[in-house]
């Protein structure tokens, strides 16, 4: 049966394509994936097509075997599960892993993307305003950062020597420290991990869905004012709409 998933170039979108791209790597069975863009941009996520199928209205969904499954770390799970492979032991290991994907859903993903709003996206907002939330969403990153930086240290991997789930959910925030001004510069085990999960070719087709291939590490001018524009729709507080 196939899979549908929708999803756009952005860092929990590409935790399910780099999902699928690494699942095509190890071997595993993996149907047809059809992929549909969700124009961001135009509030396609806000559409009732959508909203049937992801009633948080974000991206990214899948539909299997008529199945309909949100939250990006639900959508690791649930294929790992579907398609064994390294990515997420079954057996009682699984529980190295699994905390990690919650940790990421509840703590990574919320304060990079908070910090990335507050530092590209909310041009309207005046600056004295934006002071307190930018500076506890970048204390907050650090403390994750150092969290990581810590795990990197007994092995090369988030939850060990093999690359799991955990490393495809928490990978596409951390790479995207530069636009977000989350600085890991300082943490020189967690700057050879970002290189060496981008070195896996699964990674590397992953993060070219949605944007082309001489754009994969570094944006064209233009598309960094589209993500700003999107973000910056996103992130307004005047509510948008499906156009
Ligand atoms: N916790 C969700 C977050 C999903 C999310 O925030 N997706 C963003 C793109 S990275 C989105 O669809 N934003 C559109 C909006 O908020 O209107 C997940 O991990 O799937």
């Amino acid at each position: 049966m196939a899979i549908d998933l929708y999803t756009a170039a952005t860092p929990n979108g590409w935790k399910a394509s780099i999902m699928v791209e690494e699942l095509k790597e190890a071997g595993a069975a993996l149907p047809a994936v059809s992929v549909h863009t969700i124009d961001l941009r135009n509030g396609d996520q806000f559409s009732d097509a959508f909203t049937a199928i992801n009633a948080n209205q974000k991206i990214p969904a899948i539909i299997h075997d008529g199945r309909a499954i949100m939250e990006s770390c639900a959508i690791l799970e649930y294929l790992a599960e579907q398609f064994p492979t390294p990515l997420l032991p079954l057996d009682e290991r699984k529980w190295d892993v699994v905390p990690w994907l919650y940790w990421q859903a509840a703590n990574l993903g919320p304060t990079f993307g908070n910090k990335l709003s507050y530092t590209r996206y909310m041009d309207d907002v005046e600056p004295i305003k934006k002071e307190h939330p930018l500076t506890r969403f970048n204390n907050e990153a650090q403390r994750l950062v150092a969290i990581l930086e810590s795990r990197l240290e007994a092995h090369d991997f988030i939850c060990g020597n093999e690359f799991t789930v955990a490393d495809i959910s928490i990978w596409p925030w951390v790479r995207g420290w530069k636009w977000s001004k989350v600085d890991i510069t300082k943490s020189p085990r967690l700057m050879a991990w970002v290189d060496r999960v981008r070195a896996r070719p699964g990674v590397e087709r992953g993060i070219a869905y949605g944007v082309p291939k001489d754009e994969i590490d570094q944006w064209s001018a233009e598309r960094k004012a589209q993500y700003a524009k999107s973000g910056a729709s996103i992130a307004s507080n005047t509510p948008q709409k499906s156009t």
